[in-house]
């Protein structure tokens, strides 16, 4: 394993090395493993960073779900060093809560947006030749198949072939069910857009029941982001302040595994470079998005 900075975006062997690198230099803080693989055999590495306490709440953290949001991994990699290896900073919070994080839950279309085409967004799983690939943000087991999916193949909203079709939301959905009891709370990052999202977002009027504390929180992370870094994020409802889109993860982890604090976090831009927002963004970005993570961490401290 070996250190890592965010001055450019990594490779996925980059990123575990780094993961491998912690476990290494912090053998009682972190545990370092691997959910599964995905569909071209590639490990979908998670790291554990424990609070030490054995009453602990467990938070949910992962990336780059969608392969050409380069910045997801990259901020969840950043969070990661700042839980381990700038712990002191978060004393508040950090002996009360273990941190379950995959950088990257899509390792295979990371890999491929690197080598081959920028822009793909799928998985890569070889379902047909010449569409290859399923939206892994479509294909959870929460109201699978609805509104914002498409049973074509070559759409980039392709839902697959059924709920937890593809290894890697299989692998990962597994992997969560086994740690769910005390896991409060969960966010997975995406980009672009500058938005923090709550369910459920596969059609415009399902609301949880705790909704407006779900809101409440929503918002106090966007005003911890913009008193760090200036930025705007928008907080709503993902189906009216985006669209609806049935199958995602958040859903699924607040409607299913039962995640009091479930949020998706579109992080920057908002649109002037989109998906290839330049590297030296990275550690404003990872610095807004670890405001929100403070922000949900207490919540989930006190819940
Ligand atoms: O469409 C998505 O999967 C997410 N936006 S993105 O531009 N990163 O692709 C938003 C997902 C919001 N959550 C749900 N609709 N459940
Ligand atoms: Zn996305």
């Amino acid at each position: 394993g070996h250190k890592m900075n965010w001055k450019s975006y990594h490779s996925l062997s980059d990123i575990y090395g780094y993961l491998d690198y912690l476990a290494d230099t912090y053998p009682s803080q972190v545990k370092v493993g691997s959910v599964g693989k995905s569909a071209e055999g590639r490990p979908i590495k998670y790291i554990v960073i424990s609070s030490g306490n054995p009453g602990a709440k467990r938070f949910w953290i992962d990336g780059g779900i969608h392969a050409r949001e380069w910045i997801s991994p990259a901020t969840v990699t950043y969070i990661i060093s700042e839980l381990v290896e700038n712990r002191d900073s978060y004393k508040d919070f950090a002996s009360d809560i273990d941190f379950y994080v995959v950088p990257v839950i899509n390792p295979d279309g990371y890999e491929y947006t690197r080598s081959s085409q920028r822009l793909w967004r799928k998985n890569r799983s070889k379902g047909n030749y010449f569409c290859p690939g399923v939206d892994l943000n479509r294909n959870w087991g929460y109201n699978w198949g609805g509104l914002g999916t498409s049973n074509e193949n070559c759409r980039e909203i392709y839902r697959g072939t059924g709920p937890f079709s593809e290894p890697e939301t299989r692998a990962v959905s597994n992997f969560i069910l086994q740690n769910k009891d005390n896991m409060k709370g969960f966010i997975t990052f995406h980009s672009y857009g500058q938005y923090i999202l709550l369910p459920y977002g596969h059609n415009y009027n399902s609301y949880p029941p705790d909704f407006k504390e779900m809101e409440r929180i929503g918002r106090k992370a966007a005003l911890a982001i913009k008193s760090v870094s200036g930025a705007t994020y928008q907080v709503g409802n993902s189906a009216k302040l985006l669209y609806p889109a049935s199958g995602g993860s958040d859903d699924w982890a607040k409607g299913i595994a039962g995640i009091k604090y479930a949020y998706t976090i579109e992080l920057r831009d908002q649109g002037t470079y989109g998906f290839t927002l330049p590297a030296h963004y990275i550690i404003p970005t990872a610095q807004e998005a670890m405001a929100a993570v403070k922000t949900v961490a207490r919540a989930v401290q006190e819940s």
